[in-house]
């Protein structure tokens, strides 16, 4: 199935002049940078996007070790990778990787992700899948040593709209890891952060990380029991 399509930025449908107007960057200070792009695709070929991932994508909801303890993660995922790059392993699982060619419209988001971000050359994406406000992903950073110290990460959501949060890192000692497990509210108020910020992530928008914000920064989808629907996000990344 291939869905020929244009960002909304060059379709004849939208004032082209929109992707700049409602375009957010957030300087995180050291060298970190948020940039938010609400309407990056058109609702109608965000809905198609949707509904092609849903069907297509062979959805895996894996057995993952959080502190030593096997749990279920709580989210549907998938990955996909070029051929020949080192393998993803996060939480004790190795994902399957599949081929850009298993999933020919894959290439066209990929394609329009590379015009809206001149210079980057992604070539992985990790797929999730929440299916209702219990799924959730918990605090982390994208840290892993195979992104490099500073990956740029290109964030794309479809369906239902999901809080994503972002705060900071408190030191090197009490940085943390992922954490499934405990609710948020719980870790916010634990920690009381200073320096966190929350963004609505809508139907056909791109959250983009970049500079240190991985290493300096953690972030979260986290539960919330009004979130009924599905909801799919694509996070491509670039691996060394
Ligand atoms: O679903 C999202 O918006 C975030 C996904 C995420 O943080 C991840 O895959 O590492």
């Amino acid at each position: 199935m291939s869905l020929r399509f244009k960002p909304i930025s060059e379709s004849t449908k939208a004032n082209p002049d929109e992707i700049t107007l409602k375009k957010q960057t957030i300087d995180l200070g050291n060298l970190s940078e948020v940039v938010y792009i609400p309407k990056f695709l058109t609702l109608d070929d965000s809905w198609k996007f949707f509904d092609y991932l849903n069907k297509e994508i062979p959805w895996t909801r894996p057995t993952i070790r959080v502190f030593g303890r096997s749990c279920l993660q709580p989210r549907d995922t998938c990955y996909v990778a070029s051929e020949g790059l080192p393998k993803l392993i996060y939480s004790g699982y190795e994902p399957h990787a599949y081929s850009w060619d298993d999933f020919p419209l894959l290439k066209d988001i990929l394609e329009a992700v590379h015009k809206a971000l001149p210079g980057s050359k992604f070539n992985s994406l990790l797929l999730n899948r929440y299916k209702g406000g219990n799924d959730y992903v918990g605090w982390h950073a994208d840290d892993e040593k195979l992104y490099g110290s500073t990956p740029e990460i290109a964030s794309i959501s479809f369906g239902c709209e999901r809080e994503f949060l972002l705060k900071k890192k408190l030191s090197k000692s009490s940085q943390e890891r992922r954490t499934d497990d405990e609710p948020v509210s719980k870790r916010l108020k634990k920690n009381n952060y200073a320096h966190q910020h929350s963004f609505t992530l809508k139907h056909g928008s791109m959250l983009v990380m970049r500079g240190y914000t991985q290493r300096d920064w953690i972030h979260s989808v986290p539960k919330r029991a009004k979130a009924e629907g599905t909801r799919i996000n694509l996070t491509f990344r670039y691996v060394l």
